[in-house]
């Protein structure tokens, strides 16, 4: 497949010259009823609506050829099937096939990549016996006693998707059933976890792709020890998901091991059993199956043609006109439900880290803006917070919140006659009412200028089903958009000089601290930085 770079693509001048005069929201009549529910989408029971984006039907096609010009579904596909897309042509980098998307084909008579899907069924399976093993009394503590607790142990892809899965979707917990997690090298983070703990009824399942990661080694370390405190036996406790091959791929050291691929990004790793063990171990087997469901039909439909039926591509390219074209550096991830508390730190990383990049997929420098910074809270406490920046702040930052209409738990009250669910999904409407039109006032300092452009996803309620096609969704909007920006957004060489640099202090540290000081190079900084931050002199 040969790429083509965005900036020579015909769509994007065309795109230029229409975002000289973009969309007005701002004032009245700019939202008339049918643009609202002309602008509108749905797909795996999400609602989308994006009639407060400063788009118009030019917009649209204009945005819809780039897609086509880019050949963005048919790159998604050819990922889809195996092609080896996380790669620098003719240059030293990881080479790999990228497969995630085949961890939830499962679900497909005719998987795409058949020989990974078979592999992803083989680990399912292997879950299933695992998980029904717990449950009938097969697998218990040394004193024949269930385990209630799990800790997952992993850093970066191997926490914050299962973590804020976990989160997103505690209220479906097997009874009696929870999770911890563990993942900074801050040796308090593991303190607080097992402050609170008992251990004996704890398993503790070591995530790393690697199996090398420092943070992660040194956390399994420490969990260890503990165990062993409590006169119990690691082995019978802890669990290990890593790369076939890995320096922790030992079956010895764990009650059961599971694996995880190459091909499988960690930031991309959430349905794999880097999420699986832990979500199957708290949620069941079943409602594991469905988050894997709901990735699934999301991923079906990346595979339509047009933007308009393909909400993945649409969000895509909604955020390339307002990146790219009308110059937004950011872009915020608003949930109102207080259950996605931690997806926008998920989306932070996958996002990032996936289109953080600055050569395209020849390794020649890009002339165009790749990835935005990604951020966000839940509302309506971000209201309460950030928002003044959003309405009144010389920043425009384009807005994707996320509802649904009704509520986990269901126990809701009526005050002043609505219901707290009612509340916070109208708070959400007016949010991006009043981004978009603003108002006028005689005083400057109370006038919105509006034209902030935002849109709206909303479904039913968040179940496993809808957070798995939530996870999709944003994986493949990611995907989407570094096809279009001519990027590999399945590597990180960014991280790699941070490691390296903390690697050469701690080497000197422990050198320094046994009394075997090596002879640095005059003017290391590192030297410098260690006498005045990290010895204790
Ligand atoms: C994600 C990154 C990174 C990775 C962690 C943990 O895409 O590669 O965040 O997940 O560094 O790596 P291990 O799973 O190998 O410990």
């Amino acid at each position: 497949m040969e790429y083509k770079d965005f900036i020579d693509l015909r769509a994007v001048q065309h795109l230029q010259q229409l975002a000289e005069q973009p969309y007005t929201l701002a004032g009245e009549g700019t939202l008339p009823p049918e643009r609202i529910s002309g602008y509108h989408t749905s797909a795996c029971g999400f609602d989308f609506l994006f009639a407060t984006q400063r788009v118009d039907d030019r917009v649209l096609a204009g945005l819809q050829d780039l897609a086509d010009e880019a050949g963005l579904v048919e790159q998604f596909q050819a990922m889809k099937s195996g092609e080896v897309m996380n790669r620098i042509v003719g240059h030293d980098s990881e080479n790999r096939q990228v497969l995630h998307t085949a961890c939830r084909d499962v679900f497909s008579d005719k998987p795409l990549a058949p020989q990974a899907t078979g592999r992803a069924e083989e680990q399912l399976l292997r879950l299933e016996r695992f998980l029904a093993d717990l449950d009938n009394g097969l697998v218990t503590n040394d004193q024949g006693e269930p385990f209630n607790t799990i800790i997952q142990v992993g850093i970066g892809g191997s926490d914050l998707g299962p973590r804020a899965l976990y989160l997103a979707l505690k209220r479906y917990c097997l009874p009696g059933r929870r999770a911890g997690f563990i993942a900074n090298v801050d040796p308090d983070d593991a303190a607080a976890v097992l402050a609170d703990l008992d251990l004996s009824h704890t398993l503790v399942n070591v995530v790393s792709k690697s199996g090398t990661t420092l943070e992660t080694l040194t956390n399994e370390q420490l969990v260890r020890q503990a165990l062993v405190a409590a006169g119990l036996n690691p082995a019978r406790h802890m669990i290990a998901v890593t790369g076939a091959g890995s320096p922790m791929d030992d079956p010895e050291k764990y009650l059961a091991s599971f694996y995880m691929y190459d091909d499988i990004g960690g930031r991309y790793s959430a349905t794999s059993m880097v999420g699986g063990v832990t979500l199957g171990f708290v949620l069941g087997y079943d409602n594991f199956r469905e988050i894997l469901h709901g990735a699934h039909d999301m991923d079906v439909t990346a595979e339509k043609e047009t933007v308009r039926d393909n909400l993945p591509l649409l969000m895509a390219m909604l955020g390339i006109w307002n990146h790219n074209f009308l110059g937004c550096a950011t872009v915020a991830v608003l949930p109102y439900s207080q259950a996605l508390l931690r997806f926008p730190a998920h989306l932070q990383q996958c996002d990032m880290e996936s289109n953080g990049k600055r050569v395209n997929r020849y390794g020649q420098p890009v002339r165009w803006q790749t990835g935005p910074v990604v951020w966000g809270e839940p509302g309506t406490n971000g209201q309460h917070a950030f928002y003044q920046l959003l309405h009144q702040g010389t920043e425009i930052v384009p807005v994707e919140f996320i509802g649904f209409r009704r509520s986990q738990y269901q126990e809701d009250i009526k005050v002043r006659g609505t219901t707290s669910q009612q509340k916070l999904l109208a708070n959400m409407l007016a949010q991006s009412l009043a981004l978009a039109r603003g108002r006028e006032h005689e005083n400057s300092n109370k006038r919105f200028p509006g034209n902030r452009p935002s849109s709206l996803l909303i479904a039913d309620r968040l179940t496993p089903y809808t957070m798995g096609g939530l996870l999709a969704l944003y994986e493949n909007r990611i995907v989407f958009q570094g096809f279009c920006w001519n990027i590999n957004s399945f590597d990180q060489e960014g991280v790699q000089l941070g490691k390296i640099l903390a690697d050469r202090i701690l080497s000197q540290l422990a050198g320094e601290q046994s009394g075997d000081r090596q002879k640095p190079a005059h003017d290391a900084p590192e030297i410098s930085l260690i006498h005045r931050a990290a010895l204790d002199e």
